[in-house]
């Protein structure tokens, strides 16, 4: 549904690439020649991924499961009935998470806007990459990705922090969950400042900017503004995915014993040797 005022928002131009052929709406979406990239990525993806649930075992959609390649291929293509589906889907989810960035690159420029949405949305594309592609470069086999089922994604966390001993003590994983943590807290506290403002009780005023200064100023000492609010929140929001790519990246290729022995460069420091 389109709402009056917003057909004054559907200006021509800011595409990337294919000046005016794809740009275009179909109902509500924008597409553009990377809504139609999406789109194609998408549904293909989905169809391998169907295709690979008919040539499996199951149609039990907890236990659907496609699995990369067996090690022994290493980084060589396998065929589609040995990881080869996994290998393609893979390509399939690459291109529509780019290409999703990349339409929301050109509406962005459409409206004389930021390109923070798609910069945010960057990195989380970084942390899928680094887990199917980057990784798996590093450690040699397509094999090392994680395989795409609800369950079977949550053995390979499991099975791979055991391969480690105990990950909580993978420093960068430590840092990654402080961020998302801190993260769910900035936008606890933003939402129930914003709601407890701006939407009072029957017959009461809204409240005004100085309300929430005043209230954080009383409760912690500190108003980081309006702005700042939002600032942090996308640095929070943005750390907590960077730091998750990198905590994964050095699992295996930097680090290949037990996190816990990591530490040991602390334990051995000469003030307490
Ligand atoms: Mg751990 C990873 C938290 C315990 C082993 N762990 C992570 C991180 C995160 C985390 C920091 C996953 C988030 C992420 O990567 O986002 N772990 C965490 C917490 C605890 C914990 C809070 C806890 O105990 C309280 N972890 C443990 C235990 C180990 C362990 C100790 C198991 C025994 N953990 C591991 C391993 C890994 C993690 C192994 C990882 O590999 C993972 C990690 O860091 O991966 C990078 C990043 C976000 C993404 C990857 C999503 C990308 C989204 C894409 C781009 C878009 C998708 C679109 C979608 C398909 C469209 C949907 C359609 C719409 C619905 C319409
Ligand atoms: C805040 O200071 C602020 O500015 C008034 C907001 O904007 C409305 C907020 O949402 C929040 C949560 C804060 C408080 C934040 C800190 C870091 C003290």
């Amino acid at each position: 549904a389109m709402l009056s005022f917003e057909k004054k928002y559907r200006v021509r131009g800011g595409t990337l690439v294919g000046g005016d052929l794809f740009d275009f709406w179909v109902g509500p979406f924008y597409v553009g020649l990377f809504g139609v990239t999406a789109a194609f990525f998408t549904l293909l993806g989905v169809a391998l991924i169907v295709l690979g649930a008919s040539r499996g075992p199951t149609w039990n959609l907890w236990q659907i499961s496609i699995a990369p390649p067996d090690l022994s291929y290493g980084l060589a293509f396998a065929p589609l009935n040995e990881g080869g589906l996994w290998q393609f889907i893979t390509i399939c989810a690459i291109g529509a998470f780019v290409s999703w960035a990349l339409r929301q690159v050109e509406i962005a420029r459409k409206l004389g806007m930021g390109l923070h949405v798609p910069f945010a949305f960057s990195f989380a594309i970084l942390a899928y990459v680094t887990l199917v592609v980057f990784r798996p470069i590093l450690m040699g086999a397509w094999g090392f990705g994680f395989p795409y089922g609800i369950m079977s994604h949550l053995d390979w966390v499991s099975n791979v922090g055991y391969q480690f001993l105990h990950f909580h003590y993978n420093p960068a994983h430590m840092i990654a969950i402080s961020f998302f943590f801190t993260n769910a807290l900035a936008l606890a506290m933003h939402g129930g400042i914003i709601l407890s403002a701006t939407n009072p009780g029957k017959g009461e005023q809204i409240k005004t900017a100085e309300h929430e200064d005043t209230f954080f100023r009383d409760a912690v000492g500190y108003s980081i503004g309006a702005l700042g609010i939002h600032r942090l929140g996308l640095f929070l929001a943005i750390s907590a995915a960077f730091w998750s790519a990198v905590c994964i990246v050095i699992s295996g290729p930097f680090w290949a014993r037990g996190w816990p022995e990591w530490w040991g460069w602390w334990l051995n420091l000469p003030v307490w040797r």
